[in-house]
């Protein structure tokens, strides 16, 4: 993946070689494979990478595969290197020791930026991949909500383990901790799974599926038994809240634009908006473009989330998400609907309603 392109930021930047290691998502992102330990080395002119005889041997195009024993320092010390690029996020002080030792007159540099600006405009072969992991998040949605109105399962661990299992069983992982977050849970964004029962109230489903490393991130938010008046105008606020802000992406030009105008869509709620309106996703669930960044643009092929929230301390929480791309338009690639899904607590076998 876009080798050739970070070869040229090399050049460009006068730096001999770059190093990744295990387990630096680079490498991953590189080679389009998964290894149990590896080390990546990049030069203007070549790559390598070493990897233990544990794992499968793979044939990549572009890369030398050798195999990581004792020694592999040696191999690399060549000759003039005075720049070496690291990426400081995912090397480890211990490992930065290890290189500083080899290459001891050395100036490192952090190729982050380069790296983060390759990755955030995906190819085809990874909207590809990313269409699929939507899809399947999709399905797995249709499944949980048919399995609630069953009434089979009784607590937010229920939820996401039906969840995760019809994950696995349709041949992909989650690509992060499932959250189900029941009531007053549902206040927490981040909250955990618990054994809290299934009860009258918004239940918060957010999760996403992993398809050949790349992600999807979806929330919908549903309601449980009878709701008031008051629960569906919020629930109402926040859909239309985020449809119009999709409809927005295609005459924005900075993600920092954005998130204002979802802000003010949600008018005074816009205090119980806790956190950013997304973030982009590809191979990590988190990635670049970065919401925050005032001056990061709404460029082509980029894939990132829109997902407005209000969180009421303990009271309940809304959140609703799509995986969002952009080709010049919008393009929504979690296809569930959103249309509030209220299922009566006669189908919920708890005590609690
Ligand atoms: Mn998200």
């Amino acid at each position: 993946m876009k080798l050739h392109e970070f070869q040229k930021s090399l050049r460009k930047n006068g730096i001999h070689l770059a190093i990744f290691v295990h387990p630096d998502p680079m490498i991953r992102y590189f080679t389009q494979k998964e290894f149990s330990n590896a080390l990546l080395v990049i030069t203007p002119r070549n790559a390598t990478l070493f990897m233990t005889a544990l794992d499968k041997k793979p044939h990549i195009s572009g890369i030398d595969v050798k195999e990581l024993s004792k020694g592999w320092e040696k191999t690399i010390k060549t000759k003039n290197v005075s720049k070496v690029g690291i990426h400081k996020k995912e090397m480890s002080v211990q490992f930065y020791d290890k290189i500083k030792k080899i290459f001891t007159k050395t100036q490192f540099v952090d190729v982050s930026s380069s790296l983060y600006t390759l990755r955030q405009q995906k190819t085809s072969q990874e909207i590809a991949a990313i269409r699929k992991a939507c899809s399947i998040t999709d399905t797995v949605f249709n499944d949980v909500v048919t399995e609630l109105k069953k009434g089979t399962l009784r607590t937010e661990r229920d939820v996401a383990l039906f969840m995760d299992t019809r994950m696995r069983n349709n041949g992909v992982e989650p690509a992060f901790p499932t959250i189900v977050a029941m009531g007053k849970n549902a206040a927490i964004p981040h909250h955990t799974p618990s054994t809290a029962s299934l009860s009258r109230g918004f239940l918060l489903l957010d999760f996403g599926a992993r398809y050949k490393g790349y992600c999807a991130d979806m929330s919908r938010t549903m309601f449980l038994g009878t709701i008031t008046n008051k629960e569906k105008k919020h629930y109402d606020q926040l859909l239309c809240c985020q449809e119009k802000t999709i409809c927005h992406i295609d005459t924005c030009s900075t993600f920092h634009e954005l998130d204002a105008f979802a802000r003010k869509e949600l008018d005074t709620n816009a205090q119980y908006f806790v956190h950013s309106l997304g973030h982009g996703l590809g191979m990590e669930i988190h990635e670049h473009p970065v919401y925050s960044d005032k001056r990061t643009k709404i460029e082509h092929n980029m894939v990132f989330t829109v997902e407005p929230g209000v969180y009421f301390p303990q009271q309940y929480g809304l959140r609703i998400e799509d995986t969002i791309l952009f080709n010049g338009k919008a393009k929504v690639l979690t296809k569930s609907s959103k249309k509030l899904i209220c299922i009566s607590s006669t189908k919920i076998r708890t005590k609690d309603f």
